[in-house]
């Protein structure tokens, strides 16, 4: 027996941006059973209709729920103190001579359960939607063996059936060499392609495949290689390239028809060329510019130029970009990479959801305040929403809506 159906929910006066562009007009929107059911401009919202919902709040910012592209959020560990090290003086390779730097991260999350890579996770993704993430793809990376990458991509399918946010996972099997491997690069892709892609895609744990294609990773043929793998058992893939040289991996990675090339710091016109032949989204990280110091900006004037989409995410890492909040990265979008804040938000919004593949589902809409989306939304207390990419300034959600359900809810605490 169905009970009563909830009355539809209205959110009214608000600045909407939509997931590409602020409304000029003050707007009302409309929740149905999971699925916003109208958007439109308060001079349109008839009496009736109003009457008819019940209101949930007036006035303030509303966007889409904000959708971060690439995080590596499941992971065992701390690297706070090679932090610390090198900031007493400790290089980088000494450092690594101690087993430190990415490895450790592997040697931790090697050494973790399922159930401590969990208990480790959940409050990271919890700081990110406590600051208005609704969509969030997590990569695994940091096992480097088939049993170790499957338990990062379980945990990662957990965290999304425990909390209320949409995760989509990523096999990163290509991230770095394990040791095992040493001298053997090759022989470890192979492990890659052979076992674990066609053990990932059968058990349903990984939505996408992911490479690093770097000299301190792994080659452009390499990286190929794992894509023809993920092709053969029907994954999307997308790539970590031209983040600290110009090795060509985003053009090979447009070849493949990627959903997203990550990073690009290093990427120059042909490449932008390419991945706007290829429709593929440029991911921006601004968290991991940041944290490295790198002064080589991504080209953005051409992306644009080219109309290529641009995505933000936070990278959310240990080693690169410690770095668990979203709206911060519409800042450094702003500040270091002179993105506009429509751009940022676009990027953290609609271009978000478009690098994982989102805008070709069923329900399209992700990503975007539209009639027929499923309703992920945040409603901010902001006076535009330039604000929430001009001030660095946590807590001005005051509702976040995930399928229709308000799970944070500050306006009425
Ligand atoms: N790009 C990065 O910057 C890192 N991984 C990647 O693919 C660093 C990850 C780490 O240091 O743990
Ligand atoms: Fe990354």
């Amino acid at each position: 027996m169905a009970g009563n159906p909830k009355p539809p929910r209205l959110w009214r006066d608000v600045v909407l941006f939509d997931g590409h562009d602020t409304r000029a007009e003050p707007m009302a929107v409309v929740v149905e059973a999971g699925h916003i059911s109208r958007v439109m401009p308060m001079t349109e919202l008839d009496r009736d209709v109003a009457a008819g919902c019940r209101e949930m709040g007036r006035g303030g910012v509303m966007t889409p729920g904000l959708v971060d592209c690439h995080t590596h959020l499941v992971f065992g560990g701390s690297r706070a103190d090679e932090f610390e090290q090198r900031l007493e003086g400790v290089s980088y390779e000494e450092i690594a001579r101690r087993g430190g730097g990415i490895l450790s991260t592997v040697r931790a999350t090697r050494a973790a359960s399922e159930d401590e890579l969990f208990a480790q996770a959940r409050p990271r993704l919890e700081a990110l939607m406590a600051e208005g993430v609704t969509t969030v793809e997590i990569k695994s990376g940091y096992g480097l063996t088939v049993a170790d990458e499957l338990k990062m991509l379980r945990v990662a399918r957990r965290l999304g059936e425990s909390l209320p946010v949409r995760v989509i996972t990523t096999l990163l099997g290509a991230h770095a060499l394990p040791p095992e491997f040493a001298g053997d690069s090759d022989g470890y892709i192979e492990l890659v392609c052979r076992e674990m892609i066609p053990a990932a895609a059968e058990q349903g744990l990984a939505d996408a495949v992911d490479v690093f294609c770097e000299k301190i990773a792994f080659s452009v043929a390499q990286c190929e290689r794992v894509f023809e793998s993920a092709a053969a058992h029907g994954l999307p893939v997308k790539a970590h390239a031209e983040q600290l040289s110009n090795l060509g991996g985003s053009a090979m990675a447009a070849r493949h028809g990627a959903l997203s090339a990550d990073h690009i710091e290093y990427l120059d016109e042909a490449g932008v060329a390419d991945l706007r032949e290829a429709g593929s989204v440029a991911v921006l990280l601004p968290g991991a510019f940041h944290t490295l110091r790198e002064t080589r900006l991504p080209p953005i004037e051409a992306l644009r130029a080219a109309a290529v989409p641009m995505a933000i995410a936070t990278d959310a890492n240990p080693g690169s970009s410690p770095i668990f909040n979203p709206t911060l990265m519409l800042n450094f979008a702003c500040t270091l990479f002179r993105l506009t804040p429509r751009e940022a938000l676009a990027g953290m919004t609609a271009q978000g959801a478009r690098a994982l593949g989102l805008h070709e589902q069923d329900d399209g809409g992700h990503g975007r305040v539209t009639a027929g989306a499923p309703a992920d939304l945040c409603w901010w207390d902001a006076e535009s929403p330039a604000a929430l990419a001009y001030a660095v300034q946590p807590g001005r959600l005051r509702q976040r809506i995930f399928n229709g359900e308000v799970t944070h809810d500050t306006a009425h605490a």
